[in-house]
């Protein structure tokens, strides 16, 4: 049985990457044939015909049928799977407030025609910021899709926190297990290896709390801006493959003995005001993730984890119209 999966902002930096990972096969599997529906505003409608021309010429044995649209309800059309990475940036001169104001609208249409169109399991990842509370306008203007199918991307932020800590240990990725960030996605998030391991070490018994507090989270929460100065652009493969990583594991299963974070419906875990969309460690299992329970969290965590929930709450507050 096909999949069918909606990428927004397709013609940007990170759809124009994720996309042919998907075509690929690389999220569900080169044996499930995907059908991909690609939405963009009406402006870069004729790029994103470029991008269906290059994905027709790639002959992937798992692509189906490739819909480029401007029209949300056709995007959204049966969809299983949705990508929603296009967001308006933050233009000169533009306060925060502005940017969620204006990206509230954008969420809060497509998060309509998700209600209407989709599959009612569909599940959901925004991308595009400021995402965690994008994630929220979208599931509150989808009231017949459960939230629980409503997340926010902070993969790509756990991903660059396993390789600050390979990168100072040497150890490779692969053996680096239970990092989690908590909170926004912003500079606010709360990295945190209090329980990670690496090489089946407890990663505090490594690394000295100093290097954790002075070095590790903020190369971690400035990652991005790093990049940014690199490449002067900012981070689309790297932040595609994460989109990858979250719905695959999400859809297929997490790995045993190692968990990942996600952002989602706070439930209360934590003391966290429920409803707001909140990075926790989660496990996925069977199309489903839990949250990690009964972590002892000390003083400097919760105080983090706090500043974090504070953000979001306020950002919610911003644009409580729309919810
Ligand atoms: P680009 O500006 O390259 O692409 C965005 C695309 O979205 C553009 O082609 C634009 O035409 C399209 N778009 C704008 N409004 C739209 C709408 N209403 N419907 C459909 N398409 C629309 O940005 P890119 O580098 O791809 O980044 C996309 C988003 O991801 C940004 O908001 C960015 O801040 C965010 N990021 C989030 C990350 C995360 O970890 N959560 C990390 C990477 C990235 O910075």
């Amino acid at each position: 049985m096909p999949k069918t999966i909606t990428i927004t902002g397709a013609a940007g930096q990170i759809g124009y990457q994720l996309a042919f990972r998907i075509a690929s096969g690389q999220l569900l599997g080169d044996k499930t044939k995907v059908n991909l529906k690609l939405l963009e505003i009406n402006p870069a409608l004729e790029a994103l015909k470029g991008v269906a021309m290059e994905l027709e010429d790639c002959a992937f044995k798992s692509l189906g049928e490739v819909t480029i649209t401007d029209d949300a309800s056709i995007a959204f059309g049966g969809s299983d799977f949705a990508f929603l990475v296009g967001a308006k940036p933050r233009g000169p001169g533009m306060e925060r407030s502005d940017l969620l104001i204006e990206n509230a609208q954008i969420f809060s249409i497509q998060g309509k025609a998700i209600n209407h169109n989709a599959n009612k399991n569909i599940k959901v990842l925004v991308v595009g910021n400021p995402a965690n509370t994008n994630a929220l306008i979208a599931s509150a203007n989808a009231p017949d899709i459960n939230p629980r199918s409503f997340s926010a991307m902070m993969r790509l932020d756990h991903n660059r926190a396993i390789a600050q800590l390979a990168k100072k240990t040497s150890f490779h990725s692969s053996l680096i297990k239970k990092v989690a960030i908590w909170g926004n996605h912003s500079t606010t998030q709360y990295p945190d290896i209090n329980n990670a391991l690496i090489n089946s070490t407890k990663a505090l018994d490594l690394l000295g709390q100093d290097w954790v507090r002075n070095n590790f989270s903020p190369a971690v929460q400035k990652r991005g801006a790093e990049i940014i100065q690199a490449r002067g652009l900012s981070s689309a493969a790297s932040a595609a493959s994460a989109a990858i990583d979250h719905m695959n594991d999400w859809e297929m299963g997490s790995d045993e003995g190692d968990w990942v974070s996600m952002a989602i419906p706070s439930d209360g875990s934590y003391g966290i005001s429920e409803g707001i969309i909140f990075s926790y460690p989660v496990t996925c299992k069977d199309g489903d993730y839990s949250i990690v329970q009964e972590l002892n969290l000390d003083g400097f965590s919760q105080e983090s984890i706090k500043a974090s929930e504070l953000e979001l709450l306020q950002e919610r507050e911003a644009i409580k119209h729309l919810l």
